[in-house]
């Protein structure tokens, strides 16, 4: 699969918005991925499809999630969590996609996790920095993503923590071990 099969394959799951995000996403990513010495080919497959299932209904996530050998645990949190492991499963039954790096930086686009892998890394950052996105902090961490790809995504899910916190929002585990296992790396 080339990048512009990937492209219409994802282009009627995506509203017109999330398809402009998905485009920013996938530059944001080569650069990343050229920087830091990831697969560029992943690195673009992997950005293309990493919000394929944003837009399911949510009773079909959960059901999704009820169903299949994904943790349990998904169902206490925010709805917004489900898309990523989701489109990781669906992606795999859907398209074909056989791939477990491309996979795994779907799943964890959202979360991260407590020891993530460059291409994991790249995607959870690239996702969080792409030049559509607008709001405070987020120049600080493209600054540092210039400079240290781990400082870069520490400050990425510090500042999403921060967030969630002052909206009263569940913080959900993997969220946490990623914070946790960023600051270890860097020390
Ligand atoms: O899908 P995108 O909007 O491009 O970005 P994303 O996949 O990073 O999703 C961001 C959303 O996920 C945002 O609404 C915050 C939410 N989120 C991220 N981590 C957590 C979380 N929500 C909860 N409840 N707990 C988390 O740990
Ligand atoms: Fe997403
Ligand atoms: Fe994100
Ligand atoms: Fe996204």
């Amino acid at each position: 699969m080339d990048r512009i099969q990937a492209l219409e394959l994802v282009r009627p799951h995506l509203t017109e918005h999330r398809y402009i995000h998905t485009l920013g996403v996938e530059t944001a990513a080569a650069e990343l991925a050229h920087r830091y010495g990831a697969d560029a080919y992943k690195a673009s497959i992997a950005a293309i499809f990493h919000d394929y299932a944003k837009f399911r209904p949510k009773e079909e996530m959960q059901e999704i999630v009820k169903q299949s050998d994904l943790p349990k645990d998904l169902l206490n949190y925010g709805t917004e969590l489900l898309h990523a492991p989701v489109g990781a499963l669906l992606l795999e039954r859907e398209i074909g996609i056989k791939d477990e790096e491309i996979l795994s930086a779907v799943y964890y686009h959202t979360t991260g996790n407590g020891s993530m892998t460059l291409l994991e890394k790249v995607i959870f950052l690239a996702d969080y920095l792409e030049p559509n996105r607008q709001f405070p902090g987020v120049d600080e961490v493209r600054e540092l993503s210039k400079v240290c790809l781990n400082k870069a995504s520490l400050k990425a899910v510090q500042n999403t923590i921060l967030f969630l916190m002052k909206q009263n929002q569940r913080i959900y585990p993997l969220t946490l071990d990623t914070y946790n296992g960023l600051q270890l790396e860097i020390k």
